[in-house]
């Protein structure tokens, strides 16, 4: 028995694992208490790695459609497959015909991060689809806007803030999101212990809300307005900060803020929200009194009808109150393979829209068109149809609305590829599944993730078990790359990286701020790490980062090498302040007030006096299951329909309920809590038996970030009389 160390890939909070290896297999996992992050901490999925990784459901070799049916093959007939597959496509309708789907682990992979954007470059295709959509993307928008970068994230900073804001978020069970945190939970509790107030505003007592020093449960989809007012309050109550907490020389826009929010007063949105006027102007002074405070909003607050909007005035109230960029409040942190910041300067600026998809219209948003229209991209006849998708890590049957249409779409396409170790919804609808190895077998960095860490840090976990005779997800990803490129699927999968890492250091030695400004590029490459492709850029990332050795420039700074050699990770310290270097807006400010947000707020002071009378829908996350894909038995892990119980006795449920949504309908168990507010129900995605998504149609899109609307969603419920058993 043996034991190495590995971060975990399950969600965003990448804690540190110590595997035990017997008979060449994972057989258990535990914190590693040594881990420079997460110290120790594991939740019941890391916890289950082992079981995540021996998986008998894992997919061992590619499967090629034959006669219909899935078969077992060889790796080189699976890429011949693909050969033979995508190259007819590409020969007569070329890499635009080609559409691709990146789901939610591509953030959490090697692969995703390096190869994913690969193959997309490589199609040149304009139909890029992913989880984005379905997630996080109005923050992205909001942050284009303010900020001119749509990956520039201001994370809350949980070790030191004094007032956490969460709104719309269950960290204790999601382990967190946007903000990459072990033991959340432990933070939190922290932040308690030091004297500090956790308020959360949801509408559901979730475990989080049930922590907090007070909740707050407003309708589904009227955070933005809520918001708004808090915005007035600080203005009506002369909250502002002084300085804006030292960034005002950097800030436009305040006054234009002020104007919009005149329409906001807490009065006035009251009844719309159901939070009382005198509550959101407690918040608004208590946001303002506190030494320090975070405001903090996730999918509640994104995949909802104003969901740009509340992204953006979550920002505001942060600038206004002080709190952007400065410790304890919320900072950009700074990633090891992040480019090494250079001097201010402006930048080209955000738009979306840059083209518009090709049935419905709606505008491009960084790159992506809405996971909501690939259904449609797909089954519309006409020039621009889609002839071949190929999927990366995602399920869209299960995680985009409208599953059914997306299933009968799948069916008649011309070509599909899946890259997914699971034989599942979407997945067994393509003519090739090329299923990557376990985690135990692919290495792991996290270049996204790193991004948003409430603490700076650099970790590597190489692969701790050799690859068992197959390719790893790199490669998988690199081959099909190789074969676009016209170079052919069996050509050196080495390629790429070596025309990647040319092509960047080329660029670098140009740029007289790089540190390697003016060196000669063979001489940098005969540098790099000895190893696969994704190692020798990583140890180039590292290398020309922010805490990098420079290619010899700084012998003490970070190189791939100092990472193997510090297996429990290295500590970068705290994010520290970063305007305004992290600004990339054409005038070089931090714009408060951008036009397209100025905008859409006209559309949010009419929906002010809209008062659905029915049900609202709202999704939750499970502590033993990850969206689509893993469902650990036991405990509290059903898919159920939560209901208050005035609501339930009011519709006389009992075991089993209807319920229908704009797109559909579907049959599932009823649970009856008052752990939700009344006139609000609740389902979690990702469920096979009972797919949410069903319910909706896809046709409600937050317009500015083309984002589908999954919370507050209209619905009617009705009894089932349980089926009699005998
Ligand atoms: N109603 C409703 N719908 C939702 C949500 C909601 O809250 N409510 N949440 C949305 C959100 S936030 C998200 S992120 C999306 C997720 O949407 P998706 O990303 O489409 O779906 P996942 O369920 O995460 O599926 C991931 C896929 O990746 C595969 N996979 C797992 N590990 C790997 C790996 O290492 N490599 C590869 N290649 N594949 C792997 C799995 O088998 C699975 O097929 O769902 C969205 N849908
Ligand atoms: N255990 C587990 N962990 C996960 C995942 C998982 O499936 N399971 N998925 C991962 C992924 S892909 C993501 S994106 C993150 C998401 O991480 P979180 O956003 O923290 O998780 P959710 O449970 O979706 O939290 C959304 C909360 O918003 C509330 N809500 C719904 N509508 C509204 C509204 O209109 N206003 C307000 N204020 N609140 C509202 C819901 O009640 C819910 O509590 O979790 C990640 N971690
Ligand atoms: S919290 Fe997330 S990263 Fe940490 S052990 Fe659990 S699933 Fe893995
Ligand atoms: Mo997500």
């Amino acid at each position: 028995m043996t034991t190495d160390l590995r971060i975990c890939p399950i969600c965003e909070a990448t804690c540190g694992l110590t595997l035990t290896i017997e008979d060449g297999r994972v057989t258990g996992a535990r914190g590693d208490a040594e881990d420079v992050f997460s110290a120790g901490f594991i939740c019941p999925k890391g916890a289950s790695f082992a079981e995540l990784d021996g998986d008998p459901h894992r997919l061992t070799g590619p499967l090629v459609r034959r006669d219909g049916q899935l078969v077992e093959v060889s790796w080189t007939e699976a890429f011949d497959a693909v050969a033979e597959g995508l190259g007819a496509v590409l020969a007569e309708h070329g890499g635009k015909s080609v559409g691709v789907y990146v789901g939610n682990p591509n953030a959490h992979t090697v692969a995703g991060a390096l190869y994913g954007s690969m193959v997309i470059k490589a199609l040149g295709t304009r139909s890029v689809f992913s989880a984005s959509t379905l997630d996080q993307m109005p923050k992205q928008v909001a942050l284009g806007h303010l900020l001119g970068n749509p990956f520039a994230f201001a994370v809350p900073d949980l070790d030191r803030t004094e007032h956490l804001v969460i709104i719309g978020a269950n960290p204790l069970v999601s382990n967190g999101s946007l903000a990459t945190a072990p033991d959340f939970p432990g933070k939190l509790k922290a932040l308690r212990k030091r004297g500090g107030k956790l308020t959360v505003i949801d509408p559901a007592r979730t475990r989080t809300a049930a922590l907090a020093d007070w909740h707050l449960a407003p309708r589904p989809g009227t955070d933005a307005a809520l918001l708004f007012a808090v915005v007035h309050v600080l203005f009506d109550e002369d909250l502002v900060a002084e300085d804006l907490g030292g960034i005002a020389a950097h800030v436009r826009g305040v006054d234009e803020v002020r104007t919009l929010a005149a329409d906001f007063p807490p009065e006035a949105v009251a009844a719309y929200c159901d939070i009382a006027a005198d509550d959101i102007r407690t918040l608004a002074r208590e946001i303002a009194a506190a030494r320090s405070a975070a405001v903090y909003g996730r999918m509640g607050t994104t995949t909802v009808e104003f969901g740009t909007v509340g992204s953006w005035l979550i920002e505001v109230i942060n600038v206004l109150t002080g709190n952007l960029d400065r410790p304890g409040g919320v900072l950009f942190p700074l990633s090891a393979t992040a480019a090494k910041p250079r001097p201010p300067r402006p930048g080209r600026g955000f738009a979306t829209g840059r083209w518009h998809s090709r049935v419905s219209g709606h505008p491009e948003v960084a790159s992506e068109l809405p996971a909501a229209a690939l259904a449609e991209e797909i089954d519309t006849p006409g020039d621009g149809q889609l002839k071949a998708l190929i999927t990366i890590a995602g399920n869209p049957v299960l995680s985009a609305p409208d599953g059914e249409r997306l299933t009968r779409a799948l069916a008649g396409l011309g070509f599909m590829i899946s890259i997914d170790p699971y034989l599942n919804a979407t997945t067994r609808h393509a003519d090739v599944i090329l299923p990557p190895p376990p985690p135990s077998q692919s290495p792991h960095y996290d270049f996204v993730l790193n991004n948003l860490a409430v603490r700076n840090n650099a970790r590597y976990s190489p692969p701790v078990l050799p690859l068992d005779g197959r390719p790893d997800e790199t490669e998988i990803l690199a081959r099909i790359a190789l074969l676009i490129f016209g170079v052919g699927v069996h050509a050196d999968p080495a390629l790429p990286d070596e025309q990647v890492i040319r092509g960047a250091l080329t660029k670098e030695v140009a740029d007289p701020d790089s540190p390697v400004a003016g060196r000669d590029v063979d001489e940098l490459i005969a540098m790099l790490a000895i190893g696969p492709g994704y190692e020798r850029r990583l140890d180039m990332m590292l290398r020309l980062g922010p805490y990098g050795d420079g290619f010899g420039a700084d012998p003490a700074g970070l190189t791939l090498q100092r990472l193997l050699d510090a297996p429990h990770g290295v500590d970068l310290g705290p994010p520290r302040p970063r305007l305004p270097e992290v600004l990339r807006t054409p005038s070089g400010q931090l714009e408060l007030a951008p036009l397209p947000l100025v905008a859409d707020t006209l559309r949010l002071r009419e929906a002010l006096d809209r008062r659905a009378d029915g049900l609202l829908l709202i999704g939750r996350r499970q502590l033993r299951s990850n969206n689509s894909w893993m469902h650990l038995p036991g405990g509290t892990n059903r898919c159920t329909l939560q209901i208050h119980p005035d609501d339930a006795a009011e519709l006389g449920l009992t075991d089993v309920a209807v319920v229908k949504g704009p797109g559909g309908e579907l049959l599932i168990p009823v649970e009856v809590t008052d752990g939700i507010r009344p006139g609000v129900v609740s389902i979690p995605h990702g469920w096979a038996e009972a797919n949410v998504n069903r319910l909706n149609d896809g046709s409600v899109l937050d317009p500015l970030s083309s984002t589908s609307v999954l919370n507050g969603i209209p619905v009617e419920v009705s009894a089932v009389d349980p089926v009699p058993s005998g």
